[in-house]
């Protein structure tokens, strides 16, 4: 049975990440969100408040630096901002990162959502979100689809980090009785996103005459979602959800990473005229990541019967414009690759969190 949560002040964690930063952007325009949103983050490498800019209206959104793992300062959050829901979006998100430094995904993707948790419970009327993904189910054979009840199998340390923490979120509902739901996407494609990820590092590669780096042959498969839709499919559920359930969400666009690849350099011929056969020349075969997944699809039928989303952007289209922002947006770039964009906190940063 579907509901109807309705929030004044809600809380997202990792709002200045690639995600999190386009959940925001949606709440304050086609999300049509009326209320507070407070953006904590801790500004790892990969958030970037300058995502944000000229999105949010400076009345209805504060931003905290500040780390999930930290209770006293999420306490003094939930507090003075009369908190009534939480989208967890703060995470580390790189599965190569993982597979050299785990430590960070352990403390952030583990216990940083049990310190959420924690808070939860002693605010029970709180609602809970927990931005979860496909990866928690492992790797697929050449057919089938990951659905809600398909058995947890994670292969990388990212995703046995973000097992642990679906599993601390149903527990803590379970035994304590917190309203929580959990979403698992497929992968996110779209503008802002940090260039470590397959399709914004090949982009940057492409426009920089760089070698592309394929793993392997190639041939490993993932399903790809507009960040948007993500966003909105999301929100869907935070609203309407039953409390405990989780849903999958997908973008219909199962392609190989070869297939994807070859459908950028198209992209970056038709965005700045250069001859197809000297993008195509780039590519390289490179060794594969240890325990690479082979396959990822999702089953998001769930998500469709009981709420009615389903995503509504095409993929090579959203291809396309995706190039089109790397192409305009140089300087975003420049500063995320430099870090230059952290003086922004000396300039526009003051705490308005109590001590
Ligand atoms: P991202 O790496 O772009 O952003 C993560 C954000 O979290 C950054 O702003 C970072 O500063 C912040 N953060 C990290 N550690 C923190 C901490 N300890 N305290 C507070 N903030 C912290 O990640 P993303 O791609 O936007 O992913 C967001 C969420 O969605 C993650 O939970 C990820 O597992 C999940 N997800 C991602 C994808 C994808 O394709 N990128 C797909 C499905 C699910
Ligand atoms: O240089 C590369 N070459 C390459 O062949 C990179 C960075 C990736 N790849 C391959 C590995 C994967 O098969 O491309 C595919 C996509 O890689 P990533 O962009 O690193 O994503 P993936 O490992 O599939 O994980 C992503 O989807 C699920 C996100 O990073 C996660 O945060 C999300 O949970």
């Amino acid at each position: 049975m579907n509901v109807a949560r309705s929030f004044s002040s809600l809380l997202v964690t990792g709002g200045c990440g690639f995600i999190g930063s386009a959940f925001i952007r949606g709440l304050f325009s086609n999300l049509a969100f009326d209320g507070r949103v407070v953006n904590l983050d801790a500004l790892t490498y990969a958030g970037n408040p300058e995502s944000l800019a000229g999105a949010v209206d400076p009345e209805r959104y504060v931003f905290v630096h500040a780390d999930i793992r930290d209770a006293d300062a999420v306490r003094a959050v939930i507090e003075r901002y009369a908190v009534d829901g939480i989208v967890n979006f703060a995470a580390e998100s790189h599965v190569d990162r993982s597979i050299v430094a785990p430590d960070a995904f352990i403390e952030t993707n583990v216990v940083g959502t049990f310190k959420l948790l924690e808070l939860v419970r002693e605010n029970p009327s709180l609602h809970f979100h927990h931005v979860s993904t496909d990866e928690v189910y492992g790797s697929l054979g050449p057919t089938g689809a990951f659905r809600e009840d398909t058995a947890y199998a994670p292969n990388s340390p990212y995703a046995a980090s973000k097992a642990a923490s679906d599993h601390l979120v149903r527990a803590y509902a379970r035994t304590y009785g917190l309203s929580v739901t959990v979403s698992h996407g497929s992968n996110n494609y779209g503008p802002y996103q940090f260039p470590e990820k397959l399709i914004p590092l090949m982009i940057l590669n492409l426009f920089e005459s760089e070698p592309l780096p394929v793993y392997g042959d190639g041939s490993n498969v993932r399903d790809w979602l507009h960040v948007e839709d993500h966003a909105e499919a999301i929100w869907a559920i935070v609203r309407s959800a039953p409390a405990g359930e989780t849903y999958n969400i997908g973008g219909n666009a199962e392609r190989t990473n070869l297939q994807v690849v070859r459908s950028l350099i198209q992209a970056v011929v038709e965005e700045t005229g250069r001859p197809a056969s000297a993008l195509e020349s780039l590519l390289r075969f490179v060794t594969d990541r240890p325990g690479h997944d082979k396959r990822y699809a999702i089953d998001a039928s769930k998500l469709q019967r009981e709420l009615g989303f389903s995503p509504s952007r095409e993929f090579e289209s959203g291809l396309r414009q995706t190039v089109s922002w790397y192409a305009r947006h140089g300087a975003w770039v420049e500063r995320v690759r430099s870090g230059a964009y952290r003086d922004w906190i000396q300039t526009n940063y003051r705490d308005r969190t109590p001590k």
